[in-house]
Formats: structure tokens, sequence, C-alpha cells
């Protein structure tokens, strides 16, 4: 077998050290990194405590005047997470009631992100706010400032200036030290501030789960010692109290082990969700939310398992065998579609490319799928591949797709490629 060394083993590091160089750790923290602490966490204060202090009075004001708060549910492991703990915590503050009083939220269509495509109902609200998107929609904010309605934004997303019309915190635009920090993340932070300076409670820490769950399932680098810390804590069976996750972990407790590792939380429980997400009709987004958020997972509803009219279950275990349905549903859709374009390739000699550029028409994969199977190809023909769907709208033609790099192609990144094209030919690009 052929293979590479990382490094050259250094006699002096034992094993572990060893392989924990190899993987990027400073050789020097290595203790710290193994033992790491509550004390690892970073002071929410970075994020600017005026803003915090707008956030939280703002918040305070609007559940006191009993006011319409407006929230979009990002659509991904760490926007539902994101969303629930916050909701969650809410909850906590001021009862279910209450909260169901005041907030609306809304799932995506597809895979948008932030206000774009729900600024009507957010232009109906008193207040809205946006957890892990949102950061720049400029012109969204913009709209409803001129209309009064503040706007927060909690997110981690890189943007290329501070919005003037919305409150945003993003660890990316401020000397918070820990880049590797996703939208849940920001918002545990969020809650903790709120706890100490605004409520004077401590809910925030009820959400380990959710917290440790969102950050795997945005995949952000354990070699950031925080995110590493609240990975651990959060996966740790006495703090898998969500409904959701403690279901969804108790149906994969064989492959998950006597311990939740965060390679086991992102092959067997993020996928569920990222396939609601990505494939899952509205009322299984529905669902699945509702799921995680304890004033509705134990509601006992008309079950709609087979060969079970008439019988009863609780919400929380129609989400988990909904969402394992949607997850068989979605690989048996990926299958199709990877055949698909493996037949193109053959027909079409594409493998004296060194890049795979594909060409479809509306519906031959669906959208949401796109990322997943471009996966699939490069890893299956080491080459960088690109998906692009041929859509028209009003007579306007427009492509739109997913593409996936392959390290040793020699493109380090394609979205600069992208971007360097100007705005004029590439709308959009990300990750
Ligand atoms: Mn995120």
């Amino acid at each position: 077998m052929k293979y590479n060394l990382i490094n050259k083993p250094n006699p002096k590091y034992s094993t572990i050290e060893q392989v924990l160089i190899n993987r990027g750790v400073d050789p020097s923290k290595i203790n710290l990194y193994l033992n790491t602490t509550d004390n690892d966490i970073n002071d929410y204060r970075l994020f600017g405590e005026q803003k915090l202090q707008c956030i939280g009075q703002l918040i305070k004001a609007a559940f006191e005047e009993n006011m319409k708060i407006f929230m979009p549910v990002d659509s991904d492991m760490d926007g539902y997470t994101s969303a629930a703990l916050f909701i969650n915590y809410l909850c906590d503050v001021y009862g279910n009631d209450k909260v169901k009083e005041c907030i609306t939220w809304q799932h995506h269509e597809g895979k948008q992100h932030g206000l774009k495509d729900m600024i009507e109902k957010a232009l109906n609200a008193d207040l809205v706010i946006c957890l892990d998107a949102g950061s720049n929609d400029y012109e969204e904010h913009q709209q409803l400032r001129e209309k009064g309605i503040p706007i927060i934004i909690v997110d981690h997303h890189e943007v290329d200036a501070e919005s003037k019309d919305a409150i945003v915190i993003n660890n990316q635009i401020c000397d918070y030290p820990n880049k590797a920090f996703s939208g849940v993340g920001v918002t545990w932070q969020l809650c903790r501030f709120l706890d100490e300076n605004i409520f004077n409670t401590d809910f925030a820490n009820k959400y380990l789960d959710l917290l440790a769950m969102g950050l795997v399932g945005d995949m952000m680098s354990l070699l950031s010692i925080e995110t590493k810390h609240l990975v651990n804590k959060g996966l740790q069976y006495a703090n898998i109290v969500n409904p959701f996750i403690y279901y969804m972990a108790q149906k994969n407790a064989y492959s998950l082990g006597s311990h939740i590792t965060p390679i086991g939380a992102a092959f067997y429980i993020v996928p569920f969700v990222n396939a609601v997400t990505r494939t899952g009709a509205e009322e299984e987004k529905c669902l699945l939310f509702k799921s995680m958020l304890k004033m509705y997972a134990f509601d006992v509803v008309p079950s709609t398992k087979r060969g079970c009219k008439g019988q009863t279950e609780k919400l929380v275990e129609q989400a988990v065998r909904t969402a394992t349905n949607v997850k068989n549903r979605q690989t048996r859709e990926q299958d199709k579609a990877v055949e698909l374009l493996e037949k193109r390739i053959e027909t079409n000699n594409m493998m004296e490319h060194s890049v795979l550029l594909f060409l479809l028409n509306q519906g031959e994969i669906a959208s949401g799928l796109a990322g997943l199977v471009a996966n699939k190809i490069m890893a299956k023909y080491q080459r960088p591949c690109c998906i692009l769907t041929r859509t028209t709208k009003e007579k306007d033609t427009f492509y739109s797709g997913s593409a996936r790099g392959y390290s040793k192609s020699g493109v380090d990144s394609f979205k600069d490629i992208c971007e360097s094209l100007g705005s004029e030919i590439v709308d959009y690009a990300q990750g």
C-alpha cells in the first residue's frame, strides 16, 4: 500500500501527541487541548457590550408589550439548533404561552438563508430576530429600518461590512477570538449574556446538547479550544436532554456507542436533520423543528405510523420516524442522481477532462441534493465537480448549483475564481 506520512514521527512525542501535532495542534498547547475547562469559554462581552445591552432591552420590551417577533429558521442543523435553543430559552424566561403568543417562525422553502425570501412576513412584525444568517441582507435591513422595525442578527458568516441598519453580533466582525464558532455558539453566548445581565437567571447551560450538535453540524474546527470544549461537554450523555436529540440518540444507541463522539453525531444524528431541511416537505420541517422545542415535543398527536390508524403517539416519536423516512427517501433520490451523472460521464467521455462539469435541466436533480451528489461524484472520480441547473423564470434564464473541489486538483479556492468573475456572472458563491 502506498502512503505518505504527514510528519516524520518524533520519538520525543507519545502517539497521542504525535497524532495531535499532525492534525495541527500546537505542541506547547497539547496539555491544554486535552484538559479543557470552562475557563476556555470566551467572554461574551467581546461581541460588544453596547450591542448586547441593546438586544437585551429590545427583547425585554417586545415581551412586556406583547409585540410580534418574527424569526426565520435557517435551513440546516446549525440553524435549527440556534432557533430551538433560543425559543426554549425564552420559554424558560417567559413561559410557553407567552412565547407562543409573541413569536412566529418560518422555515425556508429550499436552501435559502436570511431575510430575502421572507421580507413580506418580516415587514409585518414588530421585531425581527435572525439567527445563523442574515448579516449581509443589507437591503432588507434598510427596508425594515425604514418601517421602524428593529432587526437583531446573530450570525457567524463572513461579511463585507457591518450593516448600518441592523444590530449584528457576529464573531467574524469583532474581537471574539474563536472564528470556528457557529450560529448556535453565538446564540448560546447571547443567552449567557441575557442570563447574567438582563434576567438574572441561569438557563443557557440547559442547552449544551443543542449547542454541540449545531457546532458539529456546521463542521466547526475542533482545533479551536472553546469549540472542542463545548462539543465534548454537550455530547456527554448526561447533557443529552433535548427531546429530538435524546430520542435520536436512543434510536441509534448501538451505532453511537458508550459515548457520543463528534463523528458519531455527524453520522448518526446530523444527516437526518439535514435530510429534512434539504428535501423534506413543509410539514416534515415543522414537525422536526417542533420536536426540538420542549413546549411541543411531548404533545400527543394522531399516529402516522403504518397500521396504527386511530392510535396516538408523542410528537417527538413521530418526528424521529419521519426524519428516518425522509433520509431514506433522500438516499434513494441521491443514488438515482449519481447514476444519471455516471451515465453522462461515460457517454461523453468526460474522464478525459480534469474537471467534471454538468449542465442539467430543471427537475433532473433536486436543488437540495446537488451538493451531496457533487460530493459523491468528486470522491468517486477524484476530480472537482460542478453541477449547474438551468432555470427559466419569467423569460430570464439563470443557472444555479453546487460545486465541490478536489484537494489534489490544484484549484485551492473555486469560490475565489467565481468571485473574480464579478457579480455580472456569479451572483452568489459560498463555502
Ligand atoms: Mn451556521
